[in-house]
């Protein structure tokens, strides 16, 4: 309870810190090259998609120029940029994934 078990009523209360990490939206943008089945391959491997979901927000993307994939902690969101750019330039595709402070 934070006070310190003796009973000598001490003033040895902290508070427990709570504080929650910054939240970041990892983002793909849209592009004319990249096959849309690619896109939807990359939230599905990178982001835990269904096919559904996954189909739905790529549409959005091509569709809008711009869509989240989700929101992380800073750690989790640059890996994940990291993970979807690597797998597009080994395929050879100029798909694009960023993040930003949510
Ligand atoms: N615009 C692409 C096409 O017509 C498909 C696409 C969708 C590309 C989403 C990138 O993040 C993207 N083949």
């Amino acid at each position: 309870d934070g006070n310190d078990g003796t009973g000598t009523g001490l003033a040895t209360k902290t508070r427990v810190r709570t504080k929650q990490p910054t939240p970041y939206r990892v983002l793909m943008l849209n592009d004319d090259y990249t096959p849309m089945e690619f896109v939807v391959l990359c939230l599905q491997r990178f982001f835990r998609m269904n096919m559904e979901e996954a189909t739905r927000v790529m549409l959005h993307v091509h569709q809008k120029g711009v869509g989240v994939c989700g929101v992380f902690s800073y750690e989790v969101a640059e890996t994940k940029v990291g993970q979807v750019m690597d797998f597009a330039r080994q395929n050879q595709h100029p798909l694009q994934c960023t993040l930003e402070k949510a």
